[in-house]
């Protein structure tokens, strides 16, 4: 293999005219035509100076041509930076500029916000979309077969950037083996086949959508119904010609709002499954009283790809996100890394070839999460059963779940501190019957200070993602501390999370 990621993902499928992507309109991308449009844009990013091992910052709307993109990183061994698209021209300088990305490509339609955001860092400028732009036109005139660029199985595939306690973000490295590694496991795991149609509403910027859903329905070689976003109109519509469906808690709660939504409805499904936030044991029962499926849940995050999964044939146990992966190493550990006895909560470390390549630029952080033995240190907080099944019990780590987007506190916290009038502020996850958890911002003013909320919405609403924006705020005099001085969320939480 001269390019293992390529080789295993995208080379197979050079000739084959089986469908890849349904698009909403009814219109087919064959697996062929995927390949030769990556070769395309492959062309095209030589074209615009990109040059193997350097990174191309993509934040588009989900489209074919994003994920042929991704192909053609992969072809020319650049390396792919998607980016969510909620994120504000301020959040993307950060992560161009920290990337050192030579390219960023943008939607048309942001091209006078963030072209200069290009300029600034130095970097190219392009747009692609569903309905052109500049790169994607210039593909268009481009040859259909690329040579692909000799990689090895720990060069660097992609960056995710995943945000921190200290509030700022962090360029996860994931190279060809991590990709690989966990794509092959989850397919044969799971038992997906060419004959498999997975219902895909997931964003292709996060892990979830991109590299197990896509990457797995790539080894497998099946097809995606492959939906702009989650729109349980489309999922209904679409679900009597699909085999597979996977989602964040959100997707299943809302089909579950859904009268339509029935065992006859799924009669052609064979596996649903969840990830990237808890599934509620509620949603889980409810879900196979309506239609005789157990969902099952899997566990992962950016740094590692999947850890965890409930088995395919075995007993999918509600609440637990199941079984390590067979070629993933687990344990649950103390503060210092060792391993505690079964039924003892601590901290999940895991080791093995799903566990990236440590932070971008930023070894001091690397090391402080990697343990000598080379296990990672997720950060949540588990219990293993005696037959192996890992519960996640809580997070060591500030971390709010969103409609499964992660929120960082401090991040919000800084930003907040900043405004006038404030002296601190403290932001907790409280329940939300639809997103899981959302933020609220508990604020104190300085002594005789008034507080201008409508002020300080509106500073949050230029400088944050809408999906980070608090959802509330409330203002008292003090914060809860500790005798350590530090700041009691959890009191916060009974206060203010019902
Ligand atoms: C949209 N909004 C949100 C969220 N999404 N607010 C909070 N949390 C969210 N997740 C806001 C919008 O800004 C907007 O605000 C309003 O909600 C409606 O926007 P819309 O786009 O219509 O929302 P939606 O389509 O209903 O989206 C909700 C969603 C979506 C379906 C839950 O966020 C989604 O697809 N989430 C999946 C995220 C994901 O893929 N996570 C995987 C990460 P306003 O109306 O005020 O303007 S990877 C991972 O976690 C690991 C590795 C793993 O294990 O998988
Ligand atoms: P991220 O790396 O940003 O995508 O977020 C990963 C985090 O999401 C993990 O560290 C967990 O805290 C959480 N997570 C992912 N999947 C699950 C799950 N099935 N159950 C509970 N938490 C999950």
């Amino acid at each position: 293999m001269n390019n293992p990621l390529y080789d295993t993902m995208f080379a197979p499928y050079a000739d084959k005219d089986t469908t890849f992507l349904h698009l909403p309109d009814g219109g087919v991308i064959t697996h062929a035509a995927f390949v030769r449009r990556a070769a395309q844009l492959a062309h095209s990013l030589c074209a615009y100076g990109v040059q193997t091992g350097e990174r191309v910052a993509v934040q588009v709307e989900k489209c074919p041509d994003m994920l042929a993109l991704y192909a053609a990183c992969v072809q020319l061994g650049a390396i792919f930076l998607p980016l969510n698209t909620a994120y504000t021209a301020a959040e993307l300088s950060y992560f161009v500029e920290d990337s050192g990305a030579v390219l960023l490509v943008a939607d048309p339609a942001r091209t006078e916000e963030l072209a200069p955001v290009a300029d600034a860092a130095g970097a190219a400028f392009a747009t692609l979309s569903a309905s052109g732009g500049s790169l994607s036109d210039d593909a268009d005139a481009r040859p259909h077969v690329f040579e692909t660029v000799a990689r090895s199985e720990d060069d660097l595939a992609a960056f995710l950037y995943t945000s921190g306690t200290t509030g700022r973000s962090k360029g996860a490295m994931l190279t060809q083996k991590n990709l690989i590694s966990n794509a092959v496991t989850l397919t044969e795991l799971w038992h997906f086949t060419k004959d498999d149609v997975l219902l895909h509403a997931l964003p292709i910027f996060h892990t979830h959508g991109l590299f197990v859903a896509t990457n797995v329905m790539l080894v497998a070689g099946g097809a995606m119904v492959f939906l702009p976003k989650l729109d349980i109109d489309q999922l209904i519509n679409w679900m009597p010609r699909a085999t597979s469906m996977m989602g964040v808690p959100t997707f299943y709660t809302r089909l579950l709002d859904d009268a339509r939504f029935d065992s006859d409805l799924a009669a052609n499904m064979r596996l649903f499954i969840s990830g990237s936030a808890p599934l509620l044991a509620d949603t889980h029962v409810a879900f196979e009283e309506r239609t005789g499926h157990r969902i099952l849940e899997r566990y992962g995050m950016t740094e590692t790809n999947m850890n965890t999964s409930n088995p395919y044939a075995g007993a999918r146990i509600a609440g637990t996100v199941g079984l390590p992966l067979p070629d993933v190493k687990l344990r649950i550990a103390d503060a210092n890394g060792a391993e505690l006895p079964r039924g003892e909560t601590g901290v999940v470390e895991v080791r093995g070839p799903n566990v990236f390549a440590g932070y971008w630029n930023m070894p001091e952080k690397t090391a402080e999460e990697m343990r000598a033995d080379g296990f990672f240190i997720t950060g949540d907080l588990g219990v293993q059963d005696t037959q192996g099944y890992v519960t996640i019990v809580g997070r060591g780590k500030d971390l709010i779940i969103s409609g499964g987007y992660n929120i960082y506190p401090k991040e919000l916290e800084l930003l907040l501190d900043g405004q006038n009038g404030v002296l601190e502020s403290a932001v907790i996850g409280v329940p939300h019957a639809d997103l899981g958890e959302v933020p609220l911002a508990v604020l104190v003013p300085q002594s005789g200070a008034q507080i201008d909320l409508e002020a300080i919405k509106t500073a949050m609403a230029e400088g944050l993602a809408r999906y980070k924006q608090p959802r509330e705020y409330r203002v008292i005099d003090e914060l809860p501390r500790n005798t350590m001085g530090k700041v009691q969320k959890v009191a916060l939480r009974a206060e203010f999370g019902s």
